[in-house]
C-alpha cells in the first residue's frame, strides 16, 4: 500500500479513508500491521460510542434479510450503520458460508450504510483481531450502530460474543421437537432471540416459540443480570423491527448505568488480551525452533512416558529460555 489512509479524512466520515484504513487492518505484512498499530492508537480516544450488536444464525434465517431491514430502520431513525461480517468458514480454503450472500442491496446504497464483508483469509483469533479494530475504525468514522453478523457455527459466536455488547440470535418459527435444538451454551451468550419470518401462516408457530424460549429464559440468570428477552419479526415484511430497536435502547440504557457497560468492555480487553497471549504461545510452538520438540513431548504424553506436568514443564522452561 503506497499512500496510508488520511486519519483527518477518516474521522471527517470519509468512506473511501474507511474502507483503506479496514484494508491495512486486515492486511498481513509486517509493515502494514505496524502502522495499522499505529493507527488504531491514534483514532482510539474517539471510539467507544457506538452500539455493538452481534447478530447469529443458522444458514437461512435471514440474518441477511434482517440486517438490511434493521438497518434501514434504524437509519430512518437518523442513525450511522456500519455492517461487518465474521465468516469462521474462511480461514479454511476460501470456502465462505457468508460470501457474496452478505449482499444487502438497498442497505448498501444508502449514504448513511458502510457494508463490509468478511476478512477473507486468516486463523480465528487473526479475523477476531480485525475485526476488533474494524469496529474501531467504524466508530471513528461516526457509525453509531455497528451490526456483527455471524454464522451460528460454535467458535465465531464466542468471538464476536466477546467483542460486541448485545448478541443477538435469530431462529426460525419451528415446531415441538426442533425447539429443543437451542445448545445449552447459547442461552449463556445470548441477549436477545428474535425469531425471524413471523409472517404468513407462521406467525402462531412464532408466538409458541416466543413463549417457549421466553419461560426457557426465566428460569436462567441472576437478578442482577440482564435477562434475555425474546421478540418476533418478519424481516421480509420489516414488521416489529421497532420492538426490537425498543429493546436495545433498554439494553443500553440499563448498562450505562453503574458503568456496567464500560466494565464489560474492559474485561472483554482483558479476556482477549489473554487470549493474544494464548495464540502467540501456540503460535511460537508450533514455530521451527520448538516445533520438533514440543511434538515430541506431545508423543511421550500419549505413550504414558512422561506425565503432563513434566510435559508442561518442559514447554514452559523451552518457552521462557
Ligand atoms: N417469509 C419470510 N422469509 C424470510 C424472512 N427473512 C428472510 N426470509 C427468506 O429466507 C431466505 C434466507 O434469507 P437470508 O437473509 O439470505 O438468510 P441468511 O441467514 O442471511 O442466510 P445465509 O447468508 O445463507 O447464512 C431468503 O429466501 C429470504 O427471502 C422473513 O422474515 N419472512
Ligand atoms: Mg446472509
Amino acid at each position: 500500500m503506497a499512500e496510508g489512509p488520511s486519519v483527518d479524512a477518516l474521522m471527517a466520515g470519509d468512506r473511501r479513508a474507511l474502507a483503506k484504513a479496514i484494508t491495512l487492518v486486515e492486511s498481513k505484512r509486517p509493515d502494514d500491521r505496524n502502522r495499522a498499530n499505529d493507527l488504531i492508537e491514534q483514532i482510539l480516544p474517539v471510539t467507544g460510542a457506538s452500539c455493538r450488536i452481534g447478530i447469529s444464525g443458522v444458514p437461512g434465517v435471514g440474518k441477511s434479510t434482517f440486517i438490511e431491514a434493521f438497518g434501514l430502520y434504524l437509519i430512518g431513525l437518523g442513525r450511522r450503520v456500519a455492517v461487518l461480517a465474521v465468516d469462521p468458514s474462511s480461514p479454511v480454503g476460501g470456502g465462505s458460508i457468508l460470501g457474496d450472500k452478505t449482499r444487502m442491496p438497498e442497505l448498501s446504497r444508502v449514504p448513511q450504510a458502510f457494508i463490509r464483508p468478511s476478512p477473507s483469509s486468516g486463523i480465528m483469533g487473526g479475523i477476531a483481531q480485525r475485526t476488533r479494530e474494524t469496529i474501531l475504525l467504524c466508530e471513528a468514522a461516526g457509525y453509531d450502530v455497528v451490526l456483527v453478523e455471524t454464522v451460528g457455527v460454535g467458535q465465531s459466536e464466542v468471538e464476536v460474543h466477546g467483542m460486541v455488547d448485545f448478541f443477538l440470535l435469530l431462529m426460525v418459527p419451528n415446531a415441538g421437537d426442533e425447539l429443543q435444538g437451542i445448545k445449552r451454551g447459547i442461552t449463556e451468550l445470548v441477549d436477545a432471540i428474535v425469531i425471524n419470518k413471523a409472517d404468513g401462516d407462521s406467525i402462531s408457530l412464532a408466538n409458541q416459540a416466543r413463549s417457549y424460549y421466553q419461560s426457557a429464559f426465566d428460569m436462567l440468570r441472576g437478578a442482577d443480570e440482564w435477562k434475555p428477552r425474546v421478540l418476533t419479526c418478519s424481516a421480509l415484511e420489516k414488521t416489529r423491527l421497532e420492538d426490537i430497536w425498543a429493546m436495545i435502547s433498554e439494553y443500553f440504557g440499563w448498562m450505562h448505568e453503574d458503568n456496567r457497560l464500560i466494565d464489560m468492555r474492559r474485561q472483554q480487553s482483558l479476556a482477549w488480551m489473554k487470549r493474544l497471549v494464548n495464540l502467540e504461545i501456540e503460535r511460537r510452538l508450533q514455530g521451527n525452533e520448538l516445533a520438533d520438540h514440543y511434538r515430541h513431548l506431545e508423543d511421550e504424553v500419549r505413550s504414558g512416558n512422561m506425565t503432563p506436568l513434566r510435559a508442561a514443564e518442559q514447554v514452559v522452561a523451552k518457552l521462557l529460555g
